[in-house]
């Protein structure tokens, strides 16, 4: 017994400090977000800033939701004079500057929405590959349709 609860005490103490030392190497920021749901079956999308504070870059290699099955990482690229989204496996952040996930841009597709209430708030949970991990909570906004298709278009 007594046993027990010193793994179960060291094991709260090893997390207080995991969570501490990602606290203190922290020099990423997430800002600006928002959370737009696709119409009928279409994917819904995320735009807003990714702030590197650090003197490294870093690369942003995966963002989870409850509220989705899977979350794609996009960009678009010109292809035949045509702009169109693509998928990549990360977004690269230099040293001490923003990227914007913007319309046009890049951004983060929902995909698979598992939640019924479409005006719930949303988790996201952004993954670094320092290691470090941004917890955000967004209200969707309200969708307008024109500006959804023309999301879309191309797709
Ligand atoms: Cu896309």
């Amino acid at each position: 017994m007594m046993k027990y609860f010193l793994a179960a005490a060291l094991a709260v103490l090893l997390s207080t400090h995991v969570a501490q030392a990602q606290t203190a190497e922290g020099h990423i920021t997430v800002s600006d977000l928002t959370v737009k749901h696709g119409i009928g079956a279409r994917p819904g999308v995320v735009h807003g800033k990714l702030s590197n504070h650090g003197r490294q870059a870093v690369r942003l290699t995966n963002v989870t939701s409850p509220s989705f099955g899977r979350i794609e990482l996009h960009t678009h690229t010109k292809i035949d004079g045509v702009m169109r989204m693509r998928q990549v496996a990360e977004l690269a952040l230099a040293a001490r500057a923003t990227l914007e996930l913007k319309p046009g841009g890049y951004h983060l597709m929902l995909f698979e929405p598992t939640m019924s209430d479409k005006e719930a708030p949303v988790r996201l949970l952004f993954i670094f590959d320092n290691g470090q991990q941004i917890s955000q909570i967004v209200a969707p906004q309200a969708n307008a349709m024109r500006h959804d298709m023309m999301h879309h278009k191309g797709h």
